[in-house]
Formats: structure tokens, sequence, C-alpha cells
């Protein structure tokens, strides 16, 4: 099977930052153009000597209107050895009993976006202070009040937001291109961005959500596919760059659709030092 992601013709240079809103029209480096897409099938790992203390916590749950798929996501197989599962009946229920039980570096895998609430939290009580890589096509940066749809997996940023586990200033939001206006307007009032280098300054390790549809559709098998996503090695090269700028703390996969390669999981994994 040829791996996904090598229909992708924009690239992300070596810069501080990762603006991923532009498009840049230079040549790409060799690692994104065409014919050279990344293989998933060799995950490479970013830290050295380390012992392998991820634990993987599966989330078989999505809140929101026909997000089986994303629930059944949470039983692929994964490299990780299994510390927790998370089957409560409530969002709220759902990240208190994560942030209790939480393995000492975690990789969540959703189930919807809620199931980044609970790492953030009890990551966030563990750390210090947290800073939050977000990588979605979306916001997840509605409330109750503002959410077109009512479905939960549209707040799960803003919920760890206004409880106040992680800050505004320590929050990047890498290839959202699905915001709905009170969201544009969240972001734009609270000054969050794709800057890692913003996100990162001060902060004592790092939460990454990596909802797979900031992906371009094809790449990951997803559940709410939008066009205009990022390639595998955009996403591989934010991965590398935020776990050599800080300590990632752990690491969420969601908005899987449950045909979703296992390989390419455990190699944006691997990118993040996991
Ligand atoms: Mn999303």
């Amino acid at each position: 099977m040829s791996p996904p992601g090598s229909s992708s013709a924009a690239c992300v240079g070596t810069g501080t930052t990762h603006r991923a809103g532009s498009r840049s029209s230079a040549s790409c480096p060799s690692t994104a153009g065409s014919g050279s897409a990344p293989r998933f099938s060799s995950p490479r790992s970013q830290s050295t000597g380390a012992a392998f203390a991820a634990g993987l916590v599966r989330v078989p749950r999505a809140w929101g209107t026909g997000g089986e798929t994303m629930a059944r996501a949470a039983a692929i197989p994964l490299r990780y050895p299994e510390a927790l599962v998370v089957a409560e009946d409530g969002v709220e229920a759902q990240a208190a009993v994560m942030a209790a039980g939480l393995p000492q570096r975690p990789v969540v895998i959703g189930g919807c976006c809620c199931a980044h609430l609970g790492a953030i939290r009890g990551l966030a009580a563990r750390h210090g202070r947290l800073a939050v890589v977000w990588l979605d096509a979306h916001g997840d940066l509605n409330t109750p009040e503002t959410s077109p749809s009512g479905n939960a997996w549209g707040m799960p940023l803003r919920l760890a937001l206004d409880e106040g586990s992680v800050a505004p200033a320590d929050v990047a939001l890498v290839g959202a291109r699905d915001l709905d206006p009170p969201e544009q307007a969240y972001v734009a009032e609270h000054g969050i961005d794709d800057d890692l280098e913003r996100a990162l300054a001060g902060t004592d390790a790092v939460y990454v959500a990596l909802d797979v549809d900031v992906l371009e559709p094809g790449t990951v098998s997803c559940f709410m596919p939008v066009p205009g996503g990022l390639g595998s090695s955009e996403v591989e090269s934010v991965l590398i760059d935020v776990a050599v700028r800080s300590r990632v703390a752990g690491l969420g996969l969601t908005g899987l659709a449950e045909d979703a390669e296992p390989a390419a999981l455990e190699w944006f994994a691997a990118a993040a030092g996991l």
C-alpha cells in the first residue's frame, strides 16, 4: 500500500514558525517533492536513549451526532502498552477519569477531540505551565451558545481554556481552516495563531493534540475531512519542531475513522518523540 500524503504540493520550510495558512511558492525540500512521500512503515523516535515510557489511553467515545466510526477507531492497534481505557458516559466524567488516571506519558487515541480535554487537564496538573499545540482543521473553540451543531466535539479546546488548564498565550492552533465566526472572533481576541515559538515560550511542557483532519483528505482516514489540509511531511515537520523546542508530555490522536492506518499514527507519534 502506498503511503498517504503524496498528493500535497505544499511544504513547510525549516524556519522557526509554521504558518499553516500560508503556502510558499518556493521549491519544496526533497522530502516533500512528488514521488518522495514519506513512508509510514518505519517510525523514528526523536528521543535518544529514553525508556519506552509512553502508555496508551483509549477513549472509545464521540460526543456528537454520527461519530460512531471515531469511537470505534479507539480500538486501532498501536505498539504502545495499553494503560487506560476511558468509556465514561459524559464529557466531564471522561475528562475527570482521564486526568486522574493518565500514564506517565500518554498517547491518547480517540474518539473525538473531547479526548484531549482530560489529557490536558491531567498534564497541566502534573507539569506546571503546559502549552498545547492543537493541529486540527477546526478550532474546537465553540461553546454550547455559539455552536451551530451543538456537538460537544466542537468545544474541547475552549473547555480546556475556559477551565484554566491552559492559557490562550500558550496555545498554537495549526492547520485550522474551518472556523465558525465566533471561533474566528475568539482567536482574534486572544491572539491565538499557529506560531509555535509564541505558544511554547515560558512553558514547562507541551501536549500535542492531533486531529488527523488537519491533513489533506486522503492522507489518513478521518471522520470530518476538510480540503486544503497539510501534507504528511508538513505535519511531521511541526511535530519534530515541537519536540525539539519543548518537552512533549503527551500526544493525542483523534478524529480518526476506524480504517485509519496504524503505521501512519505511529509515524506521527514518533515524530513528536513518543
Ligand atoms: Mn477537526
